[in-house]
């Protein structure tokens, strides 16, 4: 029983997958996250004389996408004259034009404003609770607690009860780059907030939510990040595929070894949103990531990770990889990173997702020697599904950050040599795995 239900099930799962696909490229729709999603909540905790105090709550309920330094601006646009009087965990970008006013100031007189988290260590009586993150939330998968952030603001000239008051319109989300769309503002049923020592609950007077979705066509036409293969079997490594992330900036690349200019590391330090000066390769990616077939033994077999930074201006803090492979059912291990199962569909454990140890390699440094993390992942044989032949040994699809990598194409993967159906003897194990150890180690350092 069974297996014949699955596969008709897997085919129509692909089958949906492929015209959301096929009709809408530019919808937000990620098959392995289908209601990922950021959501803003505003909850009116109280009417002032001209308007009112609220809490704003920004929620990162995406499973793998983290938003990374220098993290989120969310914006909006009044939908009367509000004018922001002041903002407490986070600050407009711009005060606008306030020369209407003559005794109080307001914070921001925009009509579309704009609003950034405060840096980590605010100064105390700026501070909110949850606030001040510099505007990174990870993941909802890696870490719930992290993944969300507030601020309040007092609103004037807004109306003053739940009657009177309109709800601001055209919100926009960037996390940090493009690629959100932010549906229009709904009024909710009241929040209800609990003390922080759980023993009161009270409620907010007012609440509306916004529901922002990510999508890779919006964010870039072309991929970040590209996927190499190689295996224990075959002596070949399937690079990642030419211009995989577009070639349209090799001539501002720099070569592998020579000096970075000093500016550059200087900027850099600002956590500014910095282009990308990315090492010269043939993929011109800002991510490799490579997948190496290292152990075939008789009930398991052990899959070697690497991750590569090619951008010498940007560290990637709580980056997360997701890859999916049928035998990611029965994740035996996982050495040096810490793994979760990801499942968009309850029938289908084929997905996981790997992040960083706090702490240890939770941070992919810059462009370099220390531009690498690496893990080993072992998973026990389905003796009927196993194999080593037509590639199935490698990922079907792969996401750093929860952006799409390209992979090589298909007839591109290291197959098995003819000779290779005969299992090598222990003896030879041991210096095949001696070997393959220093190819892989190669493979990463040397092979771009
Ligand atoms: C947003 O994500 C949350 C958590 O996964 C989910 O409950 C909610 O339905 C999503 N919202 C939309 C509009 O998809
Ligand atoms: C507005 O507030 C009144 C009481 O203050 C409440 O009865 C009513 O349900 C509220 N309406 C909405 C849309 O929240
Ligand atoms: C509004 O957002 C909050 C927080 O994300 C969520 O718990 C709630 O279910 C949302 N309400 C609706 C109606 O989407
Ligand atoms: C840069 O890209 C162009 C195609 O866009 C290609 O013709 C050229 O060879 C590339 N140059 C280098 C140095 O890779
Ligand atoms: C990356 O992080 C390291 C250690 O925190 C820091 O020294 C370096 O300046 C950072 N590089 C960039 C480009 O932010
Ligand atoms: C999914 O696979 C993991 C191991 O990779 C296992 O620990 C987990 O229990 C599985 N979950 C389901 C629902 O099958
Ligand atoms: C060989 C083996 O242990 N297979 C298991 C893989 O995981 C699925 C469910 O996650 C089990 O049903 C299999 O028995």
């Amino acid at each position: 029983m069974g297996f014949d239900d699955n596969t008709k099930e897997l085919k129509l799962l692909a089958l949906i997958a492929l015209c959301f696909v096929l009709i809408s490229p530019a919808v937000a729709y990620d098959p392995l996250d289908p209601s990922g999603n950021v959501t803003i909540r505003w909850d009116i905790m109280s009417w002032t004389s001209d308007g009112y105090l609220a809490t704003v709550t920004i929620f990162n309920f995406q499973l793998y996408r983290n938003i990374m330094n220098p993290g989120w601006t969310l914006g909006w646009t009044w939908a009367k004259k509000e004018v922001i009087w002041t903002v407490v965990g986070a600050q407009a970008t711009e005060q606008g034009d306030c020369s209407k006013f003559k005794l109080k100031i307001p914070h921001s007189c925009k009509r579309n404003p704009q609003v950034v988290d405060l840096l980590p260590g605010a100064p105390f009586n700026m501070q909110y609770q949850n606030c001040c993150k510099g505007g990174v939330l990870t993941s909802w998968g890696q870490e719930p607690t992290a993944a969300f952030s507030a601020f309040q603001i007092a609103v004037g000239q807004s109306g003053t009860s739940n009657k009177t008051v309109k709800l601001p319109k055209d919100f926009k989300f960037l996390g940090p780059g493009p690629g959100y769309t932010c549906g229009p503002a709904r009024v909710v049923p009241s929040t209800v907030i609990l003390s922080d020592d759980l023993r009161r609950k009270s409620q907010a007077l007012m609440s509306w939510n916004v529901t922002c979705t990510y999508s890779q066509f919006l964010a870039s036409k072309n991929p970040s990040c590209c996927v190499s293969f190689s295996s224990f079997y075959s002596d070949k490594i399937t690079p990642c595929p030419t211009c995989a992330c577009g070639c349209q900036n090799n001539d501002t690349c720099v070569t592998s070894g020579s000096k970075i200019p000093q500016e550059d590391e200087k900027s850099a330090a600002k956590k500014v949103d910095n282009p990308p000066l990315l090492q010269c390769t043939h993929h011109m990616c800002r991510v490799r990531v490579h997948w190496h077939v290292k152990f075939n033994y008789h009930d398991y077999w052990r899959a070697k990770i690497a991750i590569i930074n090619f951008d010498y201006r940007n560290n990637y803090t709580q980056w997360t990889l997701v890859a999916q492979h049928p035998n990611l059912n029965n994740v035996t291990q996982v050495f040096s990173f810490q793994y979760k199962p990801v499942l968009p569909y309850e029938s289908i454990n084929d997905t996981g997702m790997f992040y960083g140890l706090k702490y240890y390699n939770d941070m992919l440094m810059q462009a370099g020697p220390l531009g690498n993390v690496q893990s080993e992942v072992l998973m026990k044989k389905d003796k009927n599904t196993f194999t080593l032949k037509q590639g199935w040994a490698f990922p079907r699809k792969v996401y750093f950050n929860g952006d799409e990598c390209m992979l090589p194409p298909p007839d591109s993967y290291p197959t098995l040599p003819n000779s290779a159906n005969k299992l090598p003897t222990s003896v030879s194990f041991m210096a095949i795995y001696v070997f393959f150890s220093i190819f892989f180690h190669m493979v990463v350092t040397v092979v771009q």
